[in-house]
């Protein structure tokens, strides 16, 4: 356990008003979701092309639904773990705290964050391809294929999949937050999806000590201040432990 950069970090946050922290895959690893390239991968027997994109639900509604209520009957019994907790004690005591979660699981909204950006949606709600309406689906076994109670129109997972732009609000919420920034985490991602992986540069050019929590050294380690090596639900809560409120 790298204690002199946990240290390091925790002096950082504690002259701080202002950070963000944007999570991936890996803070929800220890709750028990797979991640999406590691060994456990959820990709393991998919490709992303396959399944995550409007194409293959175009092509195929049903296999994508069954993919998706797979992946929700996975995550529902599912608990936050110590790293997802340790993010609700840095909300509580940082001035301006922003969590953007490129998580679609829910868990960060369960351990209590109060208004996480889920920028590429959640798992929990879905969407009508007819008339739009957006609603909480907690349903597990959802019924294939869903239909909207409102019009009858076929519904989607309420998540932003590969070649799919983001919410503009979001993303201009996301990028105010990283310009302002003097300390950003970035948690458990890989770091292959944009454009969540362009985040930490764009913090770190304007200014902001940014710092990587993962398991693995990242193909973006290099690019950041520090680059600590464990498990989130080990490292996060001693961060907290050292920032010493
Ligand atoms: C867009 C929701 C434009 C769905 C997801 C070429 C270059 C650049 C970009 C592209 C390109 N080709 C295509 C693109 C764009 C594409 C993209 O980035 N593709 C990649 C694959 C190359 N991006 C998009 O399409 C995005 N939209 O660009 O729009 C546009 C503009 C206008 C008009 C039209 C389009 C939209 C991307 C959103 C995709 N949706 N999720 C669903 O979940 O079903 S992304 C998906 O991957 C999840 O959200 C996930 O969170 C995310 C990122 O993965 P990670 O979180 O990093 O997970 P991963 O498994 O990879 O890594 C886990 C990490 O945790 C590892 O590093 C591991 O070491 C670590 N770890 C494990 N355990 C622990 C741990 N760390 C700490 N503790 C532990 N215990
Ligand atoms: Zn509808």
């Amino acid at each position: 356990m790298d204690t002199q950069a946990i240290r390091q970090i925790a002096e950082k946050i504690k002259d701080s008003t202002r950070v963000v922290v944007m999570t991936g895959a890996g803070i929800s690893q220890e709750s028990g979701v797979p991640t999406f390239r590691g060994a456990d991968g959820l990709w393991k027997s998919f490709r992303a092309e396959d399944l995550a994109t409007p194409e293959a639900f175009d092509r195929d509604p049903v296999l994508v639904w069954q993919w998706y209520d797979w992946r929700r009957g996975l995550i529902k019994p599912l608990k936050p773990n110590p790293g997802h907790y340790a993010l609700i004690e840095l909300e509580k005591r940082i001035e301006d705290f922003t969590l953007v979660t490129q998580n679609v699981d829910g868990l960060h909204r369960a351990a209590g964050s109060k208004n996480p950006i889920e920028m590429h949606g959640t798992i929990w709600r879905v969407r009508c391809l007819e008339c739009g309406n957006t609603f909480e689906n907690r349903e597990v076994p959802i019924k294939i294929l869903p239909k909207c109670e409102a019009c009858g129109g076929l519904l989607r997972p309420g998540v932003v999949w590969f070649g799919e732009a983001l919410d503009e609000k979001i993303l201009h919420a996301i990028y105010t937050c990283l310009q302002k920034a003097q300390v950003m985490l970035i948690v458990g991602t890989s770091g292959m999806v944009q454009p969540a992986a362009s985040f930490g540069i764009v913090a770190k050019r304007a200014g902001a000590f940014v710092a990587e929590v993962n398991r693995s050294n990242t193909p973006q380690s290099s690019l950041f201040d520090l680059s600590i090596q464990g498990k989130a639900g080990e490292l996060l809560p001693q961060l907290v432990e050292q920032v010493g409120w």
